[in-house]
């Protein structure tokens, strides 16, 4: 897998130091836009996120309570499945590719807060 991974680096990296011009015209990839989000004895902070359709997001959750049943996030119109350690942020990467209000779940299915993709 490591192999693999690190060929595809490489020939990512040619593909990109050879002048072509193919790459002049293809657009800059979009930078990803980091959210950050805390999970508290009051929930989540902020409840509600707002992104655009086709950005990709980094997102970044922090859960700083026991006191909670969210130890797992999941918005599943965005693919996010993750487990959410205590004290630790852990960071998911998406891109919506549909625009909707999503609903930021528990690994139980109970909603923490919305992800509203314009
Ligand atoms: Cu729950």
């Amino acid at each position: 897998m490591k192999t693999v991974r690190l060929a595809l680096l490489a020939a990512a990296s040619l593909a990109l130091a050879a002048p072509s011009a193919r790459a002049a015209e293809k657009a800059p990839a979009r930078p990803a836009r980091t959210v950050e989000l805390t999970l508290g004895d009051a929930g989540l902070a902020p409840a509600e996120v707002k992104v655009a359709k086709g950005e990709p997001v980094h997102l970044g959750i922090t859960r700083k309570t026991d006191h909670t049943c969210m130890t797992e996030v999941v918005i599943q119109e965005v693919g996010v499945k993750q487990a959410l350690p205590l004290g630790k942020t852990v960071y998911v990467d998406f891109t919506p590719t549909k625009s909707g209000s999503f609903r930021v779940l528990c690994g139980m299915g109970m909603e923490f807060g919305k992800l509203v993709v314009n």
